[in-house]
């Protein structure tokens, strides 16, 4: 029988939405000196998907960057001290900011100033009174720019999963979620067996192509929620939430077997086949940090290496 829903159970719905949420976000700044006009353009723009924070003066605009880290500015161009122009190009300056996506936002709508936006470094130049629905498209596109652009540069180009350090940061995001929940987290790092030889003998377009494939595979056989990276080289890194030892290393073998059975075709159409060795570990047994997680199961992947290769180890 099904464990009846409790306060608990309620309170950590509620907790899980609220991160998911928080993550999930956009935050945008929003700068001018006129409280009215901050007012408004918070409005219009704060949604579910996004998060304003006001500012009415342009002399705190560096510590609020700093500390609310926004993924997009919007900036009035005329205010006591700098002007809008002048922070923009400040901005572009510093390696920081170069990337950030800055709306220039400006009662003055001649083409002079439209010019020196653009000249500042700016992305976009709205006219004051901004019509909302306007405001919001032009905002929301940039986002979404700017979040693919940022989802690209998390990803390794070969093979289109994850790289390391965001691999390191979810891990530790869905640690604290299996220590919440009361759940296991496998993780297993994979190496291809003989790589060099296969680069070697059958050409390293041939060693590109097993690396692709085997990407596809991890991508395809695992859920949604699990979190797969090329580590580096002909490294792989896999994290199965709610998963145990003998469950994850079950789903491994068939992983194993599925790339066992894949034909390859070398430099001169010559078939050849792979085969790779893996180290598992488990929170909370084997450790509670990602750096201790692999650590172990990097240990067991040696032994598996050691014990003659296309073997899981636990
Ligand atoms: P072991 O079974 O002990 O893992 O032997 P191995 O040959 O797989 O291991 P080793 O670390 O000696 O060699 C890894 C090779 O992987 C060396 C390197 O040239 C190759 N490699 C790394 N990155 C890439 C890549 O992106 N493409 C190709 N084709 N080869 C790569
Ligand atoms: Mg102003
Ligand atoms: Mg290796
Ligand atoms: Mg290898």
């Amino acid at each position: 029988l099904p464990r009846p829903f409790t306060q608990q159970d309620l309170a950590l719905a509620v907790e899980r939405l609220v991160t998911a949420r928080r993550l999930e976000r956009a935050r945008v700044l929003v700068v001018d000196d006129d409280p009215d006009a901050v007012r408004a353009l918070t409005q219009a723009l704060m949604s579910d998907a996004v998060e304003v924070v006001g500012l009415e003066s342009a002399y705190g605009l560096l510590d609020a960057l700093a500390q609310h880290r926004p993924d997009l500015l919007l900036l009035d161009v005329r205010m006591p001290g700098p002007s809008g122009f002048d922070l923009c190009r400040i901005l572009r300056l510093s390696p920081e900011w170069q990337e950030l996506p800055i709306l220039l936002i400006s009662a003055q709508v001649g083409l002079e100033f439209r010019l020196a936006a653009f000249q500042a470094g700016a992305d976009d130049y709205l006219a004051k009174p901004v019509l909302r629905e306007e405001l919001r498209a032009r905002v929301h596109a940039r986002l979404e720019r700017a979040r693919l652009s940022r989802e690209r540069t998390e990803r390794d180009a070969l093979t289109g999963l994850m790289l390391r350090r965001p691999f390191v940061e979810a891990v530790n995001a869905r640690l604290s979620e299996a220590r919440r929940s009361d759940k296991p987290l496998a993780l297993c790092f994979l190496d291809v067996d003989h790589f060099k030889k296969v680069n070697d003998e059958h050409g390293h377009l041939a060693g590109d192509r097993v690396l692709m494939r085997l990407g596809r595979l991890l991508g395809a056989r695992f859920r949604r929620e699990d979190l797969r990276a090329r580590w580096g080289g002909e490294e792989f890194v896999v994290a199965l939430l709610g998963e145990t030892l003998e469950s994850a290393r079950e789903i491994l073998s068939r992983t194993a077997e599925e790339l066992a059975g894949m034909e390859f075709e070398g430099d001169q159409g010559e078939p050849f086949h792979v085969t790779f060795s893996a180290g598992l570990a488990v929170a909370p047994q084997d450790g509670t940090t990602p750096e201790e997680l692999l650590r172990v199961a990097d240990a067991r992947l040696y032994r598996a290496k050691a014990n003659g290769r296309n073997r899981i180890e636990v």
